[in-house]
């Protein structure tokens, strides 16, 4: 399954390659020492170091390479900063006026603004050609984790923007399902009654830790791209049943 949104789709491939090069040359240059510098069996080693018990071999220091195996790494982890910068932007975005406005509006007052069949505001999203999602305002749900279920409640929201239901799924048992709406931008805010949990929207990119005692929040934007059905995941370890902590994510027109 692919991510919807290119921003997530591109960090997660980006980090995927310098993973694999960086071990390439970690495990390359491992496994060639280890089996170059292997001693014979019987024979006699020379004591090509001067090695002395309690004395480190200090003529046999080599600055230019100690330099370069610091800054190196060091470039690279500014690199992959700068290229995490747009991503981390779109996840934790502020609800006071950033990529989603603030709180879409009720209908309880008048304004000049598209509002859908349940007269509440709508997000109106849309994604650009990076893959940032920006909308006119947001829908506040809440996700409570706990061992080992998700809770989702649609709080004030009529059931065309937010329900939830349960499902019979194959290895996973009986899952709640949490239903929404294309084109409309959620802001999930989230709480544990236990351990620490994370949703894992698997097809929005995303996820968040739920922490007990403490507020997280989470952005759910439904862009038209987003497919019907998806799974939400626990990506925190919390426990025997934490690989079946799952839920399914419903959305339609
Ligand atoms: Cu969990």
């Amino acid at each position: 399954m692919t991510v919807m949104t290119a921003i997530f789709e591109g960090l997660w491939d980006h980090y995927i390659l310098w993973s694999v090069i960086v071990a390439v040359i970690a495990f390359g240059w491992l496994y060639h020492h280890s089996f170059w510098f292997v001693s014979e069996e019987g024979k006699e080693v020379p004591n090509v170091d001067d090695i002395a018990v309690g004395v480190f071999p200090k003529h046999n220091d080599n600055m230019r390479l100690e330099v370069a195996w610091t800054i190196l790494p060091f470039f690279l982890i500014i690199w992959l900063t700068y290229v995490s910068w747009a991503p981390l932007d779109a996840m934790w975005t502020s609800p006071e006026g950033g990529n989603h406005g603030f709180a879409c509006d009720d209908g309880s007052t008048d304004h000049d603004y598209t509002v859908n069949q349940d007269g509440i505001e709508s997000s109106n999203n849309s994604m650009d050609s990076t893959g940032m999602i920006t909308s006119d305002c947001y829908h506040v749900i809440e996700i409570t984790g706990q061992q080992w279920f998700w809770n989702f409640d649609c709080l004030d929201l009529p059931a065309d923007l937010c329900d939830t239901s349960t499902e019979s799924m194959e290895v996973y048992g009986t899952v709640p399902v949490l239903k929404l709406k294309r084109g409309e931008t959620y802001l999930a805010v989230m709480e544990s009654q236990d351990v620490t949990h994370a949703p894992w929207f698997q097809h929005m990119g995303t996820k968040e830790d739920t922490l007990p005692g403490m507020e997280t929040t989470l952005w759910l934007p439904v862009n038209d791209d987003l497919t019907s059905e998806s799974m939400i995941l626990c990506a925190e370890y919390c426990g025997d049943a934490h690989s079946i902590m799952a839920a399914k994510l419903e959305v339609h027109n």
